[in-house]
């Protein structure tokens, strides 16, 4: 019953956080223990800066271009739209997406610029909602401390605060929360059984759009 993409599709797993949250490292981990108890899984990320949507953000994020802040919020949006269809048909194969950012990101941080949630959410409609949403809940002063922010454009203590309001306010039922400021060890643990637990538990349900 691991492993295999026999009887259904795979599941939908979005890791959410502020910038130095560990979300990354954890999404590794979290790949590499699913593919070695024979799940068939990927690892994705938003924003992809491979395309080229993805590379006029990541010159955005890096202070090279100046764009309005609506604009870039399309582009992110642009970004995750120009991969639904490759999604789908991953879902649908069997395939398990382990994904770092989502739709939560784009609302986040675009709310916390001071632009309209109900404007931020709108284009992200249509994309295909999430069987897990796991929050890494660690405090704004806390993930500057981890060796520091990288310069980017977001990497401010003040804008992540913010960020970190909106995504509060962003948590519904397919959220769990997972305290990032325990041990490494403890949040993967916690991370692994949520993850196996929604694999085994969305088996027949269908896709179903934000
Ligand atoms: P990352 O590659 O995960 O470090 O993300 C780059 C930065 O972009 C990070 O500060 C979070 C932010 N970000 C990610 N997705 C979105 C989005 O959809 N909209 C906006 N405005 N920011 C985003
Ligand atoms: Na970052
Ligand atoms: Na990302």
């Amino acid at each position: 019953e691991m492993g295999s993409s026999k009887g259904g599709r795979g599941a939908l797993v979005v890791l959410e956080g502020l910038d130095r949250s560990g979300k990354s490292s954890q999404c590794a981990r979290l790949l590499s223990f699913l593919k070695g108890k024979g799940y068939d899984a990927e690892g994705w990320r938003f924003p992809d800066r491979a395309t080229s949507v993805g590379q006029m953000i990541s010159a955005y994020l890096a202070n090279e271009s100046q764009l309005d802040d609506r604009t870039i919020h399309l582009l992110f949006s642009a970004n995750r739209w120009e991969k639904r269809a490759l999604m789908e048909s991953k879902l649908l194969s069997g395939t398990t997406l382990v994904v770092d950012r989502y739709s939560y990101s784009g609302v986040a941080f675009s709310a916390a610029k001071g632009l309209d949630i109900e404007w931020c959410k709108a284009p992200e409609n249509g994309l295909i909602a999430p069987d897990l949403v796991i929050y890494l809940d660690v405090q704004p002063e806390k993930a500057a401390e981890r060796g520091g922010y990288g310069g980017e454009r977001y990497e401010k203590i003040e804008f992540q605060k913010k960020v970190a309001e909106h995504y509060h306010s962003l948590r519904g039922s397919t959220w769990k929360v997972i305290d990032g400021s325990l041990p490494m060890e403890t949040v993967e643990e916690k991370l692994r059984d949520l993850a196996t637990s929604c694999i085994q538990e969305r088996q027949g349900n269908p896709l179903t759009n934000l």
